[in-house]
């Protein structure tokens, strides 16, 4: 076999098992749905006997099949009926002590009746499930999915009955080497279907997907797209914005594609004034509403501008672990506190690291004010070589950017965190950049690189990568892992590229409510230290365009072991696990004042 055919086959194999859904619907929020959240019974299954026979060849009668015995003889070892239960959205390990560590398969499973229409389809929508869920729908399975915080859907209009349908999902989040993220990363393993699972219905042939977004470089000019699902793919589709008076139509081809180009006299989106507008886009038979804001954002030099504006980025990095308690945050409210806490600390910015979070934050961040960082887990050391981890890693970049590229808030997407130097990690990143650009020629281009010393005190941003990114990111740890807090009063920045910088993560950790001197290990005055020092260095560094400290509040981490203090929470927040506000805060939140007062 030659080569290139033989990657051929691996591509179409590797596509087959890694993403069987179908096309990605958005705007979920603002369509016809039924919600299958709450109560899912479950069964552990860590030896996958539900999936695998004895001699580990997968089972024709799986779990799946939901089998009941039929006479008193009959011998069924499981019943879903009568097991356990788990909340949905929501992960495994903190609903149930015996979870808490667990990696391995859950079987979910909900019934429910469905009102069938004929003119119209049915999707089955999961907002994630981390990290593999194979969906089974009244014994057959309908499609699988990876990537642990993308949403997917399937479509199930054929296979839908009226009464006693049953879905079943085995979800998996046992780590590979070959996945992404790899086997070694600093967060919390939260297995099951952690976001909201719902029935859409839409028409026979309904709006699947568009871009609304000002052109690249403009203030006034939309440029963007509107894609049609089903048989009429050839029609007029409209874009109504009924604020402004803007109603213009538009014809597909027969793919059902439009391209879409407009004026407008928008008034824009800022932090300051976070202005959406109420969208319409309609078809001969679908109508969807958005509410869009419209903004622009570019780089020019070692500046990063806003509507023609230079910026500082005022931010702070932010895990997906809830606000006030233990787990991975879902619903609109995890959102608001979390961002609301950010804008306590008088940020305009957060990224959201190191995975896609929920879509809530992204709208709650568009009504609120704040730009965005969103990112893939393309983390520390995953398999650069494998087309299958790459396969893997552009899936969830483009469902990332399939479902927030409507969002003004999103500024920038995020290719890695921390990758070591190598070609073939260059290349890797490389061609998911360019995929972004294609999929996305508005917002700008960053990965978080890691620092490099020239000499004992100055740091040089030389990274090969820096060369395809708009903006510079870099995480470090001087202070913490890289010395002690005073050595960042020697440090000297510099940089190869003519580009702006963000750091995206600097910090230490500490206990709340725990005092000592300056130099006592996890203390809040030691976190507090090193935020001062980081603080006078940061004001050092003239290409500085914005900061992400690591990070808003205590989370989750199984590499935390420190009894008494850590107890497998990772304590860099500057609020702690339940909302209590550290002492580094305030330093933080009065460099961002200063900054703020400068730019008025
Ligand atoms: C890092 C990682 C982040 C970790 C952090 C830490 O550099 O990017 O995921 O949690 O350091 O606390 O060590």
């Amino acid at each position: 076999m030659d080569n290139s055919f033989k990657f051929k086959l691996v591509i179409l194999f590797s596509l087959s098992i890694i993403t069987t859904a179908s096309e990605l619907i958005i705007n979920i929020e603002n369509r016809n749905k039924t919600s299958l959240n709450g109560k899912w019974n479950i069964i552990i299954d860590p030896f996958e006997n539900g999936y695998y026979d004895y001699r580990y060849k997968p089972h024709e009668n799986g779990y799946f099949k939901n089998i009941k015995p039929k006479k008193k003889s009959d011998r069924v070892e499981y019943d879903f009926d009568i097991s356990p239960t788990l909340q949905v959205p929501g992960d495994w390990n903190t609903q149930n002590d015996k979870l808490l560590f667990y990696e391995g398969t859950i079987w979910y499973k909900k019934s429910f009746d469905y009102n069938k229409n004929q003119d119209k389809r049915v999707f089955i929508y999961f907002g994630a499930a981390n990290s593999n869920a194979i969906v089974y729908l009244n014994g057959e399975k309908i499609g699988e999915h990876t990537g642990g915080f993308t949403p997917f859907n399937f479509e199930i209009t054929q296979k839908l009955k009226e009464k006693g349908n049953f879905v079943i999902v085995k979800v998996d989040n046992k780590r590979h080497a070959e996945g992404v993220p790899t086997l070694n990363f600093d967060w919390w393993n939260y297995g099951g279907l952690t976001r909201k699972v719902m029935l859409v219905t839409v028409p026979e042939t309904f709006i699947q997907d568009y871009m609304i977004q000002l052109a690249k470089g403009s203030q006034e000019k939309i440029e963007g797209w509107i894609k049609l699902n089903g048989k009429e793919l050839d029609q007029e589709v409209a874009i109504k914005i009924p604020e402004l008076d803007i109603q213009r139509s538009f014809k597909t081809n027969k793919e059902g594609f439009a391209k879409v180009s407009f004026k407008g006299n928008f008034e824009l989106w800022t932090p300051q004034n976070p202005k959406l507008y109420s969208i319409v886009i309609s078809s001969k038979t679908d109508e969807v509403t958005d509410k869009i804001g419209f903004r622009n954002i570019e780089v020019n030099g070692r500046e990063i501008s806003l509507n023609g504006k230079p910026v500082f980025l005022r931010g702070i990095s932010i895990h997906e672990d809830a606000p006030l308690r233990s787990g991975r945050a879902f619903n609109k409210e995890d959102a608001k506190i979390l961002l609301n806490w950010a804008k306590e600390l008088n940020c305009n910015f957060v990224r959201l690291a190191h995975y896609p979070h929920n879509e809530n934050m992204v709208r709650v961040a568009d009504s609120m004010g704040i730009m965005v960082w969103a990112e893939i887990p393309v983390y520390w050391t995953i398999q650069w070589e494998n087309k299958e981890t790459f396969i893997n890693a552009k899936n969830q970049l483009s469902a990332l950017i399939t479902r927030d590229k409507n969002r003004a808030s999103v500024i920038l997407w995020s290719m890695a965190n921390e990758t070591p130097l190598s070609k073939l990690r260059l290349d890797f990143i490389k061609k998911l950049v360019q995929f972004t650009r294609m999929k996305d020629p508005t917002r700008l281009i960053t990965a978080a690189l890691e620092i490099h010393y020239k000499d004992k005190n100055t740091v040089i941003i030389d990274d090969p990568l820096g060369k395809e990114l708009d903006v510079l990111g870099c995480n470090e740890y001087i202070g913490w892992y890289d010395g002690p807090p005073d050595k960042c009063d020697n440090i000297k920045w510099e940089t190869i590229y003519n580009k702006p910088l963000i750091i995206s993560e600097f910090g230490g950790g500490a206990l709340y409510g725990f005092h000592g001197d300056t130099l006592t290990m996890w203390s809040e005055e030691y976190q507090e230290n090193i935020y001062k020092h980081q603080v006078s260095m940061l004001k050092r560094i003239s290409f500085l365009r914005g900061t992400t400290p690591w990070i808003l509040k205590d989370f989750m981490s199984p590499r935390r072991h420190l009894p008494g203090i850590q107890d497998y929470f990772n304590l860099k927040g500057l609020i702690s696990n339940r909302g209590s506000k550290k002492k580094a805060f305030y330093i933080m939140q009065n460099f961002y004042q200063e900054k703020m007062r400068a730019e008025q």
